[in-house]
């Protein structure tokens, strides 16, 4: 059974919604690690007013009694308290009268999904496409990684996140051990392990929110105890890295993915890049990790190391030039309430999508209807590959 995971919901509306299913059943839940995990997005140096209004938590719905997964699909909802404000601007019922600022966005925002998705679903109100847009919807995505991280430390596999570059701060991203990244925190304002670079990061933001702009950065996740052999080199699809990169990109803002030094690897002789073999400890180990723990989309049981590069959010003060759908004419783009850059909870959304991948992965390999079917199969493949 694979995890699978879908989220419903629109940023102003009355709550986010996510349905997951292919946990095995006996699985012990504690909402609190969820809550925690919720809490964590919305930290952040740089976030807008909004974060101040929610107060994200989980209902479970169905799918957990008394504490344990039954093995059925697991129904969650998160409110949005903003909603109150919203209520006839995003009822799901006809309404006789629009309130007087009706909040309809008619010019798209230059870098934002807006104008081709007002063009796809053919809505002259962007409103539409922007409220699905809007990264609102990672608060579910979290919620559903936090029951992926829970299967995964049954497993000794913990993931977190950091922040190696926020705008052009530092120069070259940071390079950061799983200590020091342990080490952080949570309540950090940007989740950045060097505080001297962490101070000019946050200068740096200082600058921008007085401009009217906004900042991107790249953040990078760490997944560790990852047992060899998740993903498999015979089709293109099963390829582990493959998969990461597509859960990593879809995340709101994100333009593109690296694995290990992947960018940095394709400008050196192989001989700089290749992670020589050793066997120590009645063990295979690489001698370093450029490769990011990932060889042929398989993991090789080394740390797992994932980049995501966050372009600057769209949504700026000192808004670009835009055009007003309905006269033609030239205008600035929308502006609503937003963020100054959100690289930090991008960090902690990448760790959600990384520990579903992996969960999934893992679901695929040792299978079982159960915790305890699980785990034994578990086992005894690791036993196995001690005589490798
Ligand atoms: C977002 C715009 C802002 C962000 C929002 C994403 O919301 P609002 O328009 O209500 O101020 O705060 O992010 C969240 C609400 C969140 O929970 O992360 C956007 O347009 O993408």
């Amino acid at each position: 059974m694979n995890f699978k995971f879908t989220t419903a919901g629109e940023s102003h509306g009355k709550a986010l919604i996510a349905i997951i299913e292919g946990l095995p059943s006996g699985l012990k839940i504690e909402i609190e690690k969820i809550n925690h995990e919720l809490w964590r997005r919305q930290q952040g140096y740089g976030r807008g007013g909004r974060m101040k209004i929610e107060q994200d938590k989980i209902e479970i719905l169905s799918g957990v009694r008394h504490g344990k997964t039954l093995g059925s699909p697991i129904s969650i909802t998160i409110t949005n308290r903003d909603f109150v404000h919203w209520e006839k601007i995003m009822a799901s019922e006809e309404i006789e009268e629009l309130p007087k600022n009706p909040r309809i966005v008619k010019r798209p925002r230059p870098g934002h999904a807006d104008l081709a998705g007002g063009q796809k679903f053919q809505t002259r109100d962007l409103r539409n496409i922007l409220e699905r847009a809007s990264a609102r919807e990672t608060a579910a995505r979290v919620a559903c990684g936090a029951f992926a991280k829970q299967l995964l430390q049954n497993f000794g596999i913990e993931v977190l996140s950091h922040v190696i570059k926020l705008g052009n701060i530092p120069e070259s991203p940071l390079t950061v051990s799983w200590r020091e990244i342990k080490n952080i925190p949570d309540d950090s304002l940007l989740r950045c392990a060097d505080n001297d670079t962490q101070d000019e990061m946050v200068k740096h933001i200082d600058e921008a929110k007085e401009n009217g702009d906004t900042l991107g950065g790249i953040f990078e996740i760490v997944a560790k105890n990852i047992p060899v052999g998740l993903g498999s080199h015979t089709s293109w699809n099963e390829k582990l890295d493959g998969r990461i990169a597509q859960a990593i990109m879809s995340i709101q803002a994100v333009k593109a993915v690296e694995i290990g030094n992947g960018v940095e690897n394709a400008g050196l002789f192989g001989s700089e890049v290749h992670d020589e073999i050793i066997f120590e400890n009645n063990n295979y180990k690489r001698a370093r990790n450029k490769a990011g723990g990932l060889e042929g989309g398989i993991t090789n049981g080394e740390e797992l190391r994932v980049r995501g590069y966050k372009k600057p959010i769209s949504t700026l003060r000192k808004a670009l030039k835009s055009v007003d759908i309905d006269t033609k004419k030239e205008d600035l783009a929308a502006f609503e309430r937003s963020d100054i850059t959100a690289v930090t909870a991008a960090g902690v959304i990448g760790e959600a999508m990384l520990a579903i991948i992996l969960a999934n992965s893992m679901r695929e390999k040792f299978g079982g209807d159960s915790m305890v079917e699980m785990k034994r199969n578990y086992d005894n493949y690791i036993e196995n590959l001690k005589e490798f």
